[in-house]
């Protein structure tokens, strides 16, 4: 079985200091998403400034850095057909104000700048961020007991 499409998803500072690690993991895990890597981690300002290099010209770039440090984030990565399309959807508007009730920004959040998650944008960026955060060998190989009552294929 060929591996299946893989995604970058980070709980970002807010996210952790509010206690809502477990929560928006369990959206990932009960939607069928298997889970591949892990961390708990403080991350760089070297390490965001890469992760967010395409918004650097941007004005709000150097509050986006900050606000990244402010204490630890969870980078994940998750497994599944269309992860990161359905990972978008069910993260929700980039916006809190615009994201739909049922989406983790649309239930958990108010504002742009203290949106408590990222997600991927397209398979590329996936395998850009998913090589950024994480070594070969911490992406875990293993066979999800699941998958034949989530796959019929
Ligand atoms: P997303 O995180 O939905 O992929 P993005 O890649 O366009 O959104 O931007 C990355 C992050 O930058 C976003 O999660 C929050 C912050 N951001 C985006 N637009 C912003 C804005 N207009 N003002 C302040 N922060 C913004
Ligand atoms: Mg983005």
């Amino acid at each position: 079985m060929a591996q299946r499409e893989r995604t970058f998803i980070m709980i970002k500072p807010d996210g952790v200091q509010r206690g809502l690690i477990a929560k928006i993991i369990a959206r990932f895990e009960e939607k069928g998403f298997k889970l591949v890597a892990m961390k708990f981690m403080q991350a760089s300002q070297e390490l965001l400034e890469k992760h967010y290099a395409d918004l650097s010209s941007l004005p709000f770039f150097p509050f986006l850095v900050q606000y990244m440090q402010l204490g630890p984030v969870v980078p994940m990565v998750w497994e599944g057909d269309n992860v990161v399309k359905t990972g978008r959807d069910i993260i929700g508007a980039t916006n809190p104000a615009n994201a739909q009730p049922g989406t983790i920004r649309g239930d958990l959040c108010i504002q742009v700048g203290r949106n408590i998650i990222h997600g991927s944008d397209s398979v590329p960026s996936a395998d850009k961020e998913i090589a950024l955060w994480f070594k070969d060998e911490e992406l875990v190989n293993y066979k999800s007991c699941m998958e034949s009552w989530i796959y019929e294929n």
